[in-house]
């Protein structure tokens, strides 16, 4: 027997989780372990052939050439949002990178995709794959080389963060399959993806100033995990946060970056800068950063804390050679990876300008120098809008649906009601980066936007589908249905709305959307009420009055907005979305808190004393029924589980990973000495774009005096073989993570009258008091014919079963009994049954 799903653990407080911080942390930041950088070794089959190449490359190059490719140029300084340096002797043009997350930003004639949230919403690794290919498509096509997303950090430890609906759920297991499909659809298309933001960065508020304390596991449990799963699917780039961690900046610090994305994790692309994260020369670039983005913002003589400085870094003896070489490594390697099959040959100029929306203007428009035709509006669109609306369509989280209120069955009249549900006066994009509430809302609001091509309403689409039955915006008479429409955004904190710095300040409907919405059911008896929201809002009333016979969660679904609505409300489309995250009453209930006002906001800091405990885990803990729960959707037929059936594996004794890597190379001609000053200045005559960053040395500086930064010198320089760590050896992990141990399958039946698609999800006990009731390890996506039985299986991994362990700095299956919940959400569990001792 399964335990009941009762208050199983008494609350630990805080404090004690807080206090067992320090000592559960391998070793912290500035202590000088996490020293050297790995250097990139390019063993595993993925890579073999892109670091062969890259490294053919990068030994044609001379030190600044070097430089050129891990520096951006500058803010604004060439057309993309961030552009590196350029090898123009063989030919090779800088690297293009571009937001965003759900499509390309500040560009015209691109698709505007449904949200993260949104995609991860569906349950559907198809669909993940698909909107990934087709972004690649979309970025491949402007001449992008690294499309800056997707995101699992935020992860959304807390419901309010502003950025949570560019990533995909608080839950990691959902997260990390997101991110690898995600990553794996736009890499299949010639584009660099980026995982981003690394890590712990869950606020705008003090993004660029908080500091993060953790425990050791709830960073490999929690955080750590989907980034895990996209070196597992070999993303090409990573992006550091703004936050610091530790102590530390993410964007320097040798914990995070070296210990456990570079040897841990074994990551052998490269880690670029948020714009504007990296503080230092060396720090950054000893603690492994690999590319500084955009690339100014430094002090004289170079205006950069690389480019020049760098090279000059390395002329000194400050920063080794090969530390140089392996950054440049990494970025070739990441560029020859995706550069495979089609598109082995294929890089399209950059068909674009990020900061003009003129025909012509400048290369360089932070100097205004070199005008061209830069913006050749190149219509990268495709065949994407039926994608978007199939997303939209099947994201659609059905909340209430009283006596098959849905779908709806020829109404004589409907009212549509909200101004969320309305074109928005001047366009779609009249609101910069959504900078403001006007017309439906489709996305957030900040970098993570695109500019929609065109964006159909709800109220457009329901006029065109409803026909004869022209829909009223009043309430005045009483029609058959009304519909409400209400929002709630988040964003990013350079734009503020209403007073909401990018994070939420609370969990409510915006715009009078709780009003309205109280209004309505006032007085009609048929109330729908649909939902475009970032997150979850206290929605409590609305599933227990009498008048609102449906709710509906549309979040953030992009140009297809209305289309994809209307086919879920008439019936086109049978809801599959299920929510990825947890529903309360207030921001209060979910144990983790959102730090608006540090007692120090200066230097703010705070600690996630929660550990693993977010979202339902959280209230699973805490015994509070959700309003509604992770999971939950429903549609518009029925299923039935069963069969359940538990097999498990003998399985080879799980080996810690260990033995030394290889030295650390330099690649090529290494200039050095007095002979690497003369020969790392720019050449005579050359004329220099102001402001712009160069990778050459200005000056005389002292060949080879200095050896490193201090505290860290010996270790930072050390370019000898260094050990495997346990849990490391392949990228993503130890490789024996990934072996399957058992398998769980179950028996899924469509007892309805209609064809449907039931999205079973898995759910583990790994026991114990410091594990969380149950943590999500399984779900699949089932279409089913009425009637029809369909058997899914579950493969569940050693990581999957495992809890991370301090001590042996590894995973470790605990000796507790576990046990196996298959349901419909967290909560609303069919099936359950033992997990059989493992048989090594
Ligand atoms: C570095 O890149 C810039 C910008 O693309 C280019 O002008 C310069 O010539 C490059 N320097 C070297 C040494 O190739
Ligand atoms: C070496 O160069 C770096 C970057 O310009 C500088 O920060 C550092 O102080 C220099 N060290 C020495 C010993 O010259
Ligand atoms: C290569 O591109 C062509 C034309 O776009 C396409 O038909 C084909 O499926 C692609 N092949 C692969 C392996 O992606
Ligand atoms: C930028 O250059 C263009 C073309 O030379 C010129 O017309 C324009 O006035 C310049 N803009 C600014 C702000 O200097
Ligand atoms: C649902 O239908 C039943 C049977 O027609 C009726 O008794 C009940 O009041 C209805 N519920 C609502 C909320 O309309
Ligand atoms: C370009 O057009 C978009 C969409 O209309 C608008 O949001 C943006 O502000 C414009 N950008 C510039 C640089 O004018
Ligand atoms: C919550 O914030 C939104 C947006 O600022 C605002 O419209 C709403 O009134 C707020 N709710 C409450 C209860 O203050
Ligand atoms: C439901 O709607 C009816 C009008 O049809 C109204 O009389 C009644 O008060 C409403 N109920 C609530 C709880 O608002
Ligand atoms: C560097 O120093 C040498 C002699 O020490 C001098 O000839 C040369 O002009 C100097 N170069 C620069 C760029 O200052
Ligand atoms: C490196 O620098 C440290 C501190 O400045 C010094 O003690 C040490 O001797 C230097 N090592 C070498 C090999 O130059
Ligand atoms: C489950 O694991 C088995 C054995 O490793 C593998 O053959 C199968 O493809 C896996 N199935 C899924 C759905 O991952
Ligand atoms: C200048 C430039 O690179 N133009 C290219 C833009 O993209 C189209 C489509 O890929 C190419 O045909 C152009 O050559």
């Amino acid at each position: 027997m399964a335990p009941a799903r009762s208050l199983l653990f008494t609350a630990a407080s805080l404090v004690a989780a807080v206090a067992a911080i320090t000592k559960d942390v391998p070793f912290l930041p500035g202590t000088g372990a996490g020293f050297p950088s790995p250097w990139g070794s390019g063993k595993s089959p993925e890579w073999k052939e892109a670091y062969a190449k890259a490294k053919e490359f990068v030994g044609q190059l001379t030190l600044v050439e070097k430089v050129n490719l891990t520096t951006g140029t500058g803010w604004e300084a060439d057309v993309c949002i961030g552009m590196t340096g350029s090898v123009p002797r063989l030919g090779f043009r800088g690297f293009c990178l571009e937001d965003g997350p759900l499509g390309i930003r500040y560009t015209d004639h691109n698709s505007a995709f449904p949200a993260g949230i949104n995609v991860a919403a569906t349950f559907s690794r198809d669909l993940m794959r698909r909107r990934g290919e087709a972004m690649g498509e979309e970025f491949h096509g402007k001449g992008i080389d690294v499309q800056l997303g997707p995101v699992a950090g935020p992860l959304g430890r807390v419901p309010q963060g502003g950025r949570n609906w560019e990533g995909f759920s608080p839950d990691p297991y959902l997260t990390g399959v997101a991110m690898a499909e995600t990553i794996r659809g736009i890499q299949s298309r010639g584009v660099i993806a980026c995982a981003k933001h690394y890590i712990l960065n869950e606020q705008e508020h003090y993004r660029g100033r908080i500091d993060v304390k953790i425990d050791d596991r709830a960073m490999h449990e929690l955080y750590l995990w989907p980034f895990a799963d996209a070196v597992k699917a070999d993303v090409g780039s990573v992006m550091c946060s703004y936050n610091k961690v530790m102590g530390e900046w993410a964007c320097e610090n040798e914990y995070t970056t070296n210990y456990l994305l570079k040897n841990e994790l074994d990551f052998q692309g490269f880690v670029m800068s948020d714009w504007g994260a990296q503080h230092s020369t060396l720090g950054s670039a000893l603690a492994g950063l690999d590319m500084a983005m955009p690339g100014d913002g430094g002090p004289p003589p170079y205006g950069s804390l690389w480019g020049g400085a760098l090279t000059a870094a390395v002329l000194n003896g400050s920063v080794p050679a090969w530390r140089v070489d392996d950054m440049a490594v990494r970025i070739m390697a990441a560029y020859y990876l995706v550069h495979t099959g089609n598109y082995t040959a294929r890089r399209p100029d950059v068909n674009f300008s990020a900061w003009t929306n003129q025909t012509a203007g400048p290369l360089h428009p932070s100097s205004n120098k070199t005008w061209a035709l830069v913006n050749q509006r190149v219509d990268v669109q495709a065949g994407h809008a039926a994608l978007i609306r199939e997303i939209g369509a099947k994201s659609v989280v059905l909340l209430k649906n009283v006596n098959k209120t849905l779908p709806l069955k020829r109404p004589t009249s409907i009212a549509v009601i909200g101004e969320d549900a309305q074109d928005t006066p001047g366009g779609p994009n009249a609101c910069p980066e959504r900078g403001c509430i006007r017309g439906t809302l489709a996305m957030g609001y900040g970098s993570g936007t695109a500019d929609f091509p065109y964006l159909v309403s709800p109220a457009t689409a329901l006029k065109l589908r409803a026909g004869a039955a022209t829909p009223r915006r009043d309430s005045q008479t009483s029609p058959e249905a009304a519909i409400v429409f209400a929002m709630a955004t988040a964003g990013e904190n350079f734009i503020t709305i209403d007073g909401n710095a990018g994070d939420r300040n609370n969990l409510t409907l915006w715009n009078g959307g709780d009003a309205l919405i109280r209004a309505v059911a006032s007085v009609n008896p048929n109330t729908i009420v649909v939902l475009h929201t970032v997150g979850p809002v206290v929605i409590d009333y609305a599933k227990e009055h009498p008048n609102i016979t449906a709710i509906l969660w549309a979040g953030l679904p992009g140009q297809e907005s209305g289309n994809a609505l209307v086919d879920v409300l008439y019936g086109d489309v049978n809801p599959q979305g299920r929510s990825p995250f947890t529903w309360g009453r207030d921001a209060a209930e979910y144990g983790a808190e959102l730090l608006f006002n540090a007692s120090d906001p200066v230097a703010p800091s705070q600690t996630f004393g929660e550990g693993v405990f977010v979202d339902y885990r959280w209230f699973e803990r805490e015994g509070i029924a959700p309003v509604v729960a992770f999971g939950e959707g429903g549609s518009y037929t029925t299923f039935e589980y069963g069969g359940l059936k538990i097999k498990g594996y003998e399985t080879e004794r799980y080996q810690a990973s260990g033995g030394v890597t290889g030295e650390a190379e330099t690649v090529g001609k290494v200039d050095g000495g007095e002979g690497g000053w003369e020969a790392s200045r720019a050449p005579g005559g050359f004329e220099r774009i102001v402001p712009y960053v160069y990778p050459w040395v200005v000056g005389n500086g002292t060949a080879g005096v200095g050896n490193g930064t201090t505290g860290t010198t010996g270790m930072a320089m050390n370019g000898s073989a260094q050990p495997v760590l346990p849990a490391g050896g392949a990228p993503g992990g130890n490789p024996g993570l990934w072996e399957v141990l058992y398998t769980v399958s179950a028996n899924i039946k469509n007892t309805g009258a209609v064809k449907g698609t039931e999205i079973p999800q898995l759910y583990l006990q790994l026991g114990g008091e410091s594990n969380p009731f149950s943590v999500l390890r399984g779900f699949d996506e089932v279409v089913l014919e009425p009637g029809e039985t369909k058997t899914v299986v579950f493969n569940l991994t050693r990581r999957d079963v495992s809890n991370w362990d301090t001590k042996s700095a590894n995973w470790v299956i605990n000796g507790e009994e576990k046990f196996v919940f298959i349901g419909s959400s967290v909560v609303n569990i069919k099936l359950h049954g033992a997990l059989p001792a493992l048989k090594e």
